[in-house]
């Protein structure tokens, strides 16, 4: 059994895993919205894989014997002035997302809820990777400034990501 106060944080993380969904969803749209099909792609994969981070959280919740509690998403900001913009929220977004992690790892070790911090060991691991993703964008996008064409080819690359 897990103890309540990590029970409620952690529906809390699951919420704000699928409103990362929600996000990147609407950073899609915008991007489809701009006809930059590549950055559109980009994001609904990545919105896929907040679906499945959500998921891990669900599982969890779960297997320890604790309830889901689903709550209001919040409503994802709709517009940006620039692709670098987007970018730039998405990573300010994954900082914030490593801080909530590294909350609840913390409340775990006081807890002495092993289990717990064991589970959030890959969270801690993704996060370095969902910082430097998005960061090597942002950088790659300071470069680019105001190169319509050089955008065009990002966008290209950008639009292979794979599932
Ligand atoms: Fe983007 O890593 Fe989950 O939220």
């Amino acid at each position: 059994m897990i103890n309540k106060k990590i029970e409620q944080e952690l529906n809390k993380q699951l919420n704000r895993e699928l409103f990362s969904a929600y996000l990147y969803l609407s950073m899609a749209a915008y991007f489809e919205s701009e006809n930059l099909r590549g950055f559109a792609h980009w994001m609904k994969v990545q919105a896929k894989e907040e679906i499945t981070h959500a998921m891990k959280f669900f599982d969890y919740i779960i297997e320890r014997g604790a309830k889901v509690l689903l709550e209001k998403i919040d409503i994802p900001k709709i517009s940006w002035n620039s692709v670098f913009e987007v970018f730039k929220d998405a990573y300010e977004h994954e900082t914030k997302i490593t801080n909530f992690i590294y909350e609840i790892l913390n409340l775990s070790k006081n807890e002495r809820d092993y289990a717990t911090e064991s589970f959030l060991k890959w969270f801690v691991e993704e996060q370095v990777e969902e910082e430097a993703q998005t960061l090597e964008i942002v950088q790659k996008l300071e470069k680019i400034k105001d190169s319509f064409t050089t955008l065009l080819i990002l966008d290209h690359h950008l639009g292979k990501r794979e599932e």
